[in-house]
């Protein structure tokens, strides 16, 4: 996946993160989207938001990706981002087994709930490998999770940035894969090809 700084796009896709308080939804985007090194973020406050230009078998794609609160308070205005999504990222803690068990509690759920695309593909995430001696949750448990819900898969570290990149990129690969998501990924350029302005290569909003 090669970063592009060029404004000019092929396609829009929306994503979006989701999951519980503390897994690392930020620390991913944050990972993904700058070289900075990662910190101890704040939990996020509502929803915030990042823009991405990236290079894909000769695309050029615009990635709006949606970063969403994972504490339960901000549940109501969070589902309203699910809307029009082509890829819904879920993200556990390896480590936390209740982020796990929350995926089918919770998670699957609100994306049947509020998800408005059929075809939107998914990714179930589990971070923070580095923390391999903490590690409560099996790779194993994780495929099985994944084969049943119908999602990709993949596990990495947002601290030391192992799989973060590949993350993205096998999403990207599966929308790219997917014709009616690429209809849409065009449709939106041209909703919205008069309200498009000049941005750099990642940059950051926060938006509730
Ligand atoms: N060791 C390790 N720590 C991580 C990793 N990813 C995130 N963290 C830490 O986990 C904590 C929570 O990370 P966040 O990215 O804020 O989590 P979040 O999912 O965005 O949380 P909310 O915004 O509350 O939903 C922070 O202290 C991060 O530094 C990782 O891959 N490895
Ligand atoms: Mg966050």
């Amino acid at each position: 996946m090669n970063p592009s700084s060029d404004t000019e796009f092929d396609y829009l896709f929306k994503m979006l993160l989701i999951g519980d308080s503390g897994v690392g939804k930020s620390s991913l985007l944050l990972s993904f989207t700058s070289h900075n090194a990662i910190e101890d973020l704040s939990p996020t406050i509502g929803v915030d938001f990042k823009v991405k230009y990236v290079t894909v078998e000769g695309k050029k794609l615009k990635l709006a990706i949606w970063d969403t609160a994972g504490q339960e308070r901000f549940r109501t205005l969070t589902s309203s981002y699910y809307r029009g999504a082509q890829g819904i990222i879920m993200v556990y803690d390896v480590t936390r087994r209740e982020t796990f068990t929350n995926l089918s509690d919770v998670w699957a759920k609100e994306i049947d709930m509020h998800s408005t695309n059929q075809d939107c593909i998914k990714m179930l995430v589990g971070n923070k490998v580095d923390k391999e001696s903490e590690r409560v949750v099996t790779k194993k448990e994780g495929i099985e999770f994944a084969r049943e819900y119908g999602c990709l898969f993949i596990e990495c570290s947002a601290k030391t940035r192992v799989n973060v990149e590949q993350c993205f990129e096998e999403l990207v690969l599966k929308i790219l894969d997917t014709p009616s998501l690429i209809a849409e990924g065009s449709t939106s350029i041209k909703r919205n090809i008069f309200k498009q302005k000049p941005q750099a290569d990642a940059s950051s909003s926060a938006c509730c």
